[in-house]
């Protein structure tokens, strides 16, 4: 199995994240992560290393607002020369903001200050030197693996860092700044009907929001119940789409506590929509952070659940690409994405 991936996510390391209550934390989506999961995937014997092809900007401009994307690109030069505020103890400059727009604003504002609330909805994506090269790289991962699955291979995997289903077209949030997903399901909807499956224990609101009114790509997210988790505000089972997009987006909820046996009867459901919907392409936004062990979540999927969840999507028959999404508990991480994988990898 070909597995993209580059350096360049070594390059978004930002020196902090800010909790709820204002906790200053180091950062749950950092470069170890990464590393983790390289390390067990080079002990597997099918895992191909792969670099990621450049897409330029076009691929992800089809998903993202050039306003939006413009922002993440120049924000950090911008802050600069306006004197944006660097923590005292802190080296690293950061972007990052303190002001959000209250819902009904009559203005924008091209305030540096201003536009880094207006497009984050949360305080966990602070944008560094790097961010924007470690963000585009991740989405031309996807794009590649993307590509492969053109030319008729049957899995891939994008290891993609920074994660992105969190990420909207014009709005960063949840460590996620473009939606390497997404991006890469609209590459692959111009040559036949793909659909994505989000098994991130969060709900990929950045995802329901791109795809909402459209028909073009299913989007299934199975995830945490919004009422007792972030991202709160989206992943609803009553989010099922508008317009022409009415029916092409479903939330299927887990309560605290989901095991294997709960997590893999509400993933068959996930399925027999899959299945109606018949995709030629899948996408699968996977995100290890349902584990038992994973700091930010209250799920109980085991490193065998990981496996069983594999199986049944390698049971649809359908060329996917997996794209790395969130997990948290850095020491299983790369055992988990490996038993996710196994199956898929196994492909004749
Ligand atoms: C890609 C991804 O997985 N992003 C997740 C971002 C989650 N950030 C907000 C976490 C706040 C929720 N409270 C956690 C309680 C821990 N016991
Ligand atoms: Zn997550």
């Amino acid at each position: 199995m070909k597995i993209i991936c580059s350096d360049a996510h070594e390059q978004h390391d930002p020196p902090f994240e800010i909790f709820e209550g204002g906790q200053v934390l180091p950062v749950f989506e950092n470069p170890d992560r990464m590393k983790r999961t390289l390390d067990v995937l080079r002990q597997t014997a099918w895992a191909e290393f792969a670099p990621p092809r450049d897409f330029g900007l076009a691929p992800i401009l089809a998903v993202h607002s050039a306003d939006y994307v413009e922002y993440l690109q120049t924000a950090l030069a911008e802050w600069q020369r306006d004197g944006g505020q660097v923590a005292s103890q802190q080296v690293t400059p950061v972007v990052l903001g303190a002001t959000f727009p209250p819902r009904r604003s009559r203005h924008t504002s091209a305030h540096i200050a201003a536009k880094a609330g207006y497009y984050s909805f949360d305080l966990s994506c602070p944008i560094v030197a790097g961010t924007f090269t470690a963000a585009v790289t991740a989405a031309h991962c996807a794009l590649t693996g993307a590509e492969l699955l053109l030319g008729g291979e049957r899995a891939v995997f994008a290891l993609c860092r920074p994660p992105g289903h969190h990420a909207g077209r014009d709005f960063a949030g949840g460590y996620c700044y473009l939606n390497n997903a997404a991006i890469a399901a609209r590459h692959l909807a111009a040559h036949g009907r793909t659909a994505i499956l989000d098994v991130d224990y969060h709900a990929g609101n950045g995802t329901q929001d791109i795809f909402y009114d459209s028909a073009d790509v299913l989007t299934l997210s199975l995830h945490a119940d919004p009422e007792r988790q972030y991202p709160y505000f989206a992943g609803f089972a009553d989010e099922t789409g508008e317009g022409a997009g009415l029916g092409y987006h479903h939330n299927f909820l887990l309560p605290r506590g989901a095991d294997d046996e709960a997590y893999c009867q509400t993933l068959n459901e996930a399925l027999a929509r899959l299945r109606e919907f018949a995709p030629r392409y899948l996408v699968v936004s996977f995100g290890a952070d349902t584990f038992v062990g994973d700091p930010l979540g209250d799920l109980a999927v085991t490193t065998d659940g990981f496996r069983r969840m594999g199986a049944l999507v390698d049971s649809l028959q359908t060329p996917t690409l997996v794209v790395m999404e969130g997990g948290y508990a850095n020491e299983a991480l790369g055992y988990n994405t490996v038993a996710f994988l196994e199956t898929l990898a196994r492909r004749p």
